[in-house]
């Protein structure tokens, strides 16, 4: 089994998987070169990524499926902190459309004199545990997660991917970012799909019409995406992610920690989670318990 020094990248106070960072890459990252009409979905892991690689790229062109159905998802959309921005950004074409984990605090100095819009995707972080427990158990350059009870203690503590799930959302209240952010959650995205993206779209400034609105939906769908070869995973060799132990896309639902945890684990967690949001102007928008 590989050690964590062997599996992962210290930057900053965190933690990279080495198979998709490197320095170069995040550097390349801090020296990007944010445009005025980029558009960056920001989000915790597990909280809604790569359905916005789905979403952006139908919003931003109007409904034109060619990209979804001949780009790979890590190409269409990449992570600005990954090794595949520097050998795609020319390709891209704007308004270009990228997905970062990053906190406020490792943005480029560019994303801040630029007026690049951020999408800020949040999820119940009960439910991004329990997502990236199964992650971790199928992504082989992820560090085994032990138990359920370990990894919850893990995840509290921020030993993994991208820190504290608490310091990550409390890094984006920011109110020097003014209409240049919108915020969605994860669940608000599973209960009604069509009504997130007209607000996505509005966001942009697209006005999509309700009938390509609806055409976005459908392709954006967890069904549609889990068969998209281009968006689901499959293309990436079993050695390093084992669709088989668990799919990447894995239940696509709100609310799968009922099935995870007890009593005893969530009255823990959501302690720990309530006491480092105490005092924040912040308001979780479910209910932790
Ligand atoms: S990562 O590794 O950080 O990029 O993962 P991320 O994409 O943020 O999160 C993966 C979870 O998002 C779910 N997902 C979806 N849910 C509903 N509908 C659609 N279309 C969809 N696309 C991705 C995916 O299934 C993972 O959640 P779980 O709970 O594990 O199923």
């Amino acid at each position: 089994m590989s050690s964590s020094e062997d599996l992962y990248l210290r930057y900053d106070r965190f933690i990279v998987p080495k198979e998709t960072h490197s320095l170069e890459s995040l550097t390349f990252a801090q020296k990007f070169e944010f445009k005025d009409d980029d558009v960056v979905a920001v989000t915790y892991p597990k909280s809604g990524t790569v359905w916005m690689q789905e979403i952006l790229p139908l919003v931003l062109n109007g409904g034109d499926l060619t990209t979804l159905n001949t780009v790979v998802n890590w190409d269409r959309v990449p992570w600005l902190e990954e090794t595949r921005l520097a050998k795609v950004v020319d390709q891209m074409k704007s308004p270009r459309a990228l997905v970062s984990h990053f906190t406020y605090e490792l943005m480029p100095p560019s994303f801040h004199t630029s007026k690049a819009k951020v999408i800020y995707v949040m999820r119940n972080p009960t439910d991004v545990l329990v997502s990236s427990y199964y992650f971790h158990q199928m992504a082989a350059f992820l560090e085994d997660p032990g138990t359920f009870d370990e990894f919850i203690e893990k995840f509290l503590e921020g030993r993994v991917l991208f820190g504290k799930w608490t310091d990550h959302v409390k890094s984006w209240k920011r109110a020097e970012l003014g209409d240049r952010i919108m915020f969605i959650t994860y669940e608000e995205m599973v209960q009604d799909l069509p009504a997130s993206i007209k607000l996505i779209s509005d966001f942009l400034g697209c006005n999509l019409s309700e009938e390509v609105i609806q055409k976005v939906g459908e392709h954006c769908s967890f069904k549609t995406m889990k068969s998209n070869i281009m968006s689901n995973f499959s293309l990436v060799p079993k050695k390093y992610m084992d669709n088989d132990k668990s799919p990447f896309l894995r239940k696509g639902i709100a609310g799968d920690w009922k099935n995870h945890f007890n009593s005893e684990q969530l009255s823990r967690f959501t302690s720990v989670i309530h006491k480092e949001l105490e005092g924040e102007n912040f308001c979780l928008p479910w209910s932790l318990d």
